[in-house]
């Protein structure tokens, strides 16, 4: 009995309502009332929970009747009956009258729980300290069958939605009768004015707890009772998409996604995502280059154009780099010459070894151990065609030469080579008949060397100025060519107008030598039979055929052997006899 109570506030009432969740943010001042349903505990086909109420605002109220009601999900009954049952309450309302003193509160047509009081005789209210929590009923729900598995029963649809204490046609929200203190005045409960003489009826919201989507959800018949929340960490380049919510995200964040969990229906399961996005890069880079160019990629470019890499950055994401390359196209040279065993005068050349169909379609020198050098890759071996040869007149072809660009500095090293065509008037193309492009050469100052198997080589007297624009080098004029240190002999041989190369040099090693070791008279006959040195050789393509007739012969008319020795002893060099030594006039 509360004598102090019912003496202040004596027959003044209120029925308290809150109508929503809004007015709930509202409750911690002036008057207010919070009910709230937890403690669910299942025992095979019955389940207990229970209803608290607590005074949650500053005013003191006294509590003289109460009832809520519950909406359950449809299904709990399971095809079973369900009914319910009070167990007990807090010793406190020892005073109020029973719960449900004459039916079991439970309406199987509305899914609804309901538990009810009537109100106390005045004077016998029960007082709600602040913030005391008091147990108003533990309720028994029972099924003559067992649950659903794994079922919540207070989770209508998402668990998004708070677990409403119900609004089920035409059946009383939860609701309370109280008494407050002073009396005769009137009161803001939560929002709503109230006149403590007259009396108002309010709803009452209550709120589940723990919640049903929270770590300890209401899960009937199930051992595996929690959400599962994951949280993840991933880091990607430009955008994800994220498989459990099928979006794709561009920018860091933190994202949810809820989804149902696998064994559980009705339970759902939570992963944050803290992404961080990492973008992809790209830049351009413009370089020109008069040599083949390596880039950052390790590759080696030998032709202008535009090349991508793709790298990682630090982030691990695309670096994208562009490469506009320019190459300088080489340079171009139509050097001239003039062999003087395929001589015929008034600077032109016979071509016998064309006319005999002995002159092969690959060039011989690099079979000859001249170094093929060049760009990337080059490794000599030029061929021409069966229609360059078929070529008649003063661009008849005579024969392969090999020309060189040297640097300009005294090691006179070679920058690059290229075995080249002879035409009859001396003009030296390429194999296709054009002037000799270098085209992995930079424009600038060399000197240009034209070398043939067996002719004595020459190298231009000084530096020539080449670029991509064609530099005619003419071997065959008086003009100076580049003396060996300590070579006596002339250099090329002088018709009166014209110079040739000396020819003979039937080993190629840099020397027309008829008498004495290693001489080139006796290559001659070695070619032809040391035993039948009347023999001849024909057609032939062999740097024993000094007079480049298609023949190596060693005696009789037209011979190689005499050939020679006629060009060295009218060499001059000094006073020439047949051990005169003609020495090619090249640094190597
Ligand atoms: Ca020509
Ligand atoms: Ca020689
Ligand atoms: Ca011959």
């Amino acid at each position: 009995m509360k004598k102090y109570a019912y003496n202040l506030l004596k027959g003044t009432l209120f029925f308290i309502f809150l109508l929503s969740t809004i007015l709930e943010t509202h409750a911690q001042a002036g008057t207010a009332v919070l009910i709230t349903v937890s403690n669910m505990v299942q025992s095979g086909n019955t389940f207990t929970y229970d209803v608290y109420c607590t005074n949650t605002g500053t005013t003191t109220l006294a509590i003289r009747g109460y009832s809520w009601g519950l909406n359950h999900t449809p299904g709990l009954s399971n095809g079973g009956t369900i009914s319910q049952s009070f167990i007990s309450r807090d010793p406190l309302l020892a005073g109020l009258p029973l719960v449900n003193p004459s039916s079991n509160g439970y309406t199987a047509s509305s899914s609804h729980i309901r538990g009810t009081t009537v109100n106390a005789a005045a004077g016998n209210e029960v007082l709600l300290t602040t913030g005391v929590p008091i147990r108003l009923a533990t309720m028994q729900l029972s099924n003559t069958v067992l649950w659903p598995s794994n079922f919540n029963p207070f989770l209508p649809s998402l668990p998004f939605s708070p677990i409403q204490v119900i609004s089920a046609p035409g059946r009383t929200q939860c609701l309370m009768s109280m008494i407050v203190t002073p009396p005769g005045t009137s009161y803001v409960i939560n929002g709503t004015p109230n006149v403590g003489a007259l009396g108002t009826l309010q709803n009452l919201t209550a709120q589940m707890i723990p919640s049903p989507t929270g770590t300890n959800p209401f899960i009937l018949n199930c051992s595996c009772l929690s959400s599962i929340t994951t949280y993840l960490n991933l880091t990607a380049c430009d955008s994800y998409t994220w498989p459990l919510t099928g979006q794709t995200y561009t920018s860091n964040g933190v994202y949810t996604a809820i989804y149902p969990n696998v064994f559980i229906p009705g339970l759902f399961d939570t992963t944050y995502l803290t992404l961080t996005i990492n973008y992809s890069s790209s830049n351009t880079s413009t370089t020109i280059s008069c040599e083949p160019y390596t880039w950052i990629n390790g590759a080696t470019y030998t032709m202008s154009g535009i090349y991508t890499y793709t790298a990682l950055s630090s982030s691990g994401c695309d670096s994208i780099v562009t490469l506009m390359l320019t190459l300088i196209n080489g340079v171009k040279i139509s050097p001239k010459v003039l062999l003087s065993g395929a001589y015929a005068g008034a600077g032109m050349m016979q071509d016998s070894l064309r006319v005999k169909g002995v002159l092969p379609l690959m060039e011989p020198y690099t079979a000859l151990n001249f170094t093929p050098i060049g760009c990337p890759g080059y490794t000599g071996g030029e061929t021409t065609t069966a229609a360059m040869f078929a070529v008649s007149g003063n661009n008849a072809i005579v024969d392969w030469v090999n020309v060189e660009i040297r640097s300009p500095n005294l090691s006179y090293s070679k920058v690059a080579t290229q075995n080249a065509l002879l035409q009859r008037d001396g003009q030296i193309v390429d194999v296709n008949g054009g002037p000799l492009n270098f085209n992995c050469v930079c424009p600038g100052s060399y000197f240009v060397t034209v070398k043939h198997r067996n002719h004595l080589g020459v190298m231009s007297g000084s530096t020539i100025t080449l670029s991509n624009l064609t530099q005619l080098i003419d071997f065959t004029t008086s003009t100076p060519v580049w003396l060996k240190p300590a070579a006596i002999s002339a250099p090329r041989e002088n018709d009166g107008i014209y110079r040739l190369l000396w020819p003979g040099d039937t080993r190629t090693d840099k020397n027309t030598r008829y008498s004495s070791v290693n001489n080139d008279k006796e290559a001659i006959l070695i070619a032809i039979g040391i035993a039948t040195p009347n023999n001849t050789l024909s057609p032939v393509y062999r740097t024993e055929d000094v007079n480049m007739d298609g023949r190596v012969k060693y005696n009789n008319a037209e011979n190689d052997k005499n050939f020679m020795l006629n060009k060295i002893l009218h060499s001059n060099s000094p006073v020439s006899s047949p051990n005169t030594i003609l020495m090619q006039h090249t640094p190597n």
